[in-house]
């Protein structure tokens, strides 16, 4: 018999969530009809998110009054995991520039500041590269940029592929890296060493020997930052079409059942 601290439980499952479009609209917060459900849904199984955002961001979505979302989730994955929780208590982590090694990254940087000086893009504001625990985040209009311009950069983008063919120019240029390009939000991408996807929280729940492990998505298609845990075997993946798609799915799986 495995030892496990979700006795109190039910069901030994756990199920995870993509954040942005899946638990909340995009850098938006989470509605208060979506926290009563979590909270409904954490009485009978184990919760966790797993978002590719850093925790900062993270914390302004899902946090209740200030609450401490470590604490409203049994399971807290920022970075794809590469920040993570687990009972609010913080897990071992790796990081993006010890595994690159300073001079590589430099070039890197280097390399995506010139090409995005040369983009022409309709606004840029500030912070086109930010610097991340477990990955870099690239943003040819600059992570300052308003919802409004967020929004429109995204139609932008959908028309004019800059952001496909700025991961192209890098892969090419820096083949020796083994990284991983993914386009999961309106106006960047983030890019981490190959196996750093959403699939590596996996890892640190492996421990609990949960009979299921669900997770839920909207960015499953290949290319989006869902895709690796979606169909990863570990998973029954549940591709969502927004944040009312999950309550949906949820009602039905777990809390109507
Ligand atoms: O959670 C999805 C993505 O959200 C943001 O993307 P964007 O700013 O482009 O909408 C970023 O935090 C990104 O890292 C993350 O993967």
């Amino acid at each position: 018999m495995v030892s496990s601290s979700f006795a109190d439980r039910p069901h030994h499952k756990l199920v995870l969530f993509d954040v942005d479009g899946t638990l909340t609209p995009a850098r938006q917060a989470a509605s208060p009809e979506m926290i009563e459900v979590l909270r409904a849904l954490r009485k009978k199984v184990a919760i966790g998110f797993v978002g590719g955002s850093d925790f900062a961001k993270i914390s302004e979505q899902l946090s209740v009054n200030n609450s401490n979302i470590v604490d409203d989730f049994d399971y807290a994955f920022a970075e794809n995991g590469l920040t993570a929780y687990k009972m609010g208590k913080p897990l071992q982590s790796q990081s993006f520039l010890k595994y690159v090694g300073e001079e590589k990254y430099k070039r890197l940087v280097n390399f995506i500041l010139h090409y995005i000086a040369d983009m022409d893009v309709p606004v840029k504001r500030g912070t086109f590269v930010e610097f991340r625990n477990g990955m870099i985040n690239v943003s040819p209009i600059g992570r300052n940029a308003t919802i409004a311009e967020r929004n429109e950069f995204e139609v932008y983008d959908k028309q004019h592929g800059l952001r496909a063919a700025f991961v192209k120019v890098l892969q090419n240029e820096f083949i020796d890296y083994g990284l991983t390009y993914s386009i999961g939000g309106q106006i960047s991408f983030d890019v981490f060493p190959h196996g750093w996807d959403k699939t590596y929280a996996l890892r640190h729940v492996a421990d609990e020997r949960f009979e299921e492990i669900h997770f839920f998505g909207d960015k499953t298609y290949k290319g989006g930052n869902d895709y690796e845990i979606y169909f990863d075997s570990r998973t029954i993946g549940h591709a969502v079409s927004s944040p009312a798609d999950t309550i949906r799915i949820l009602k039905e799986l777990f809390l109507e059942a």
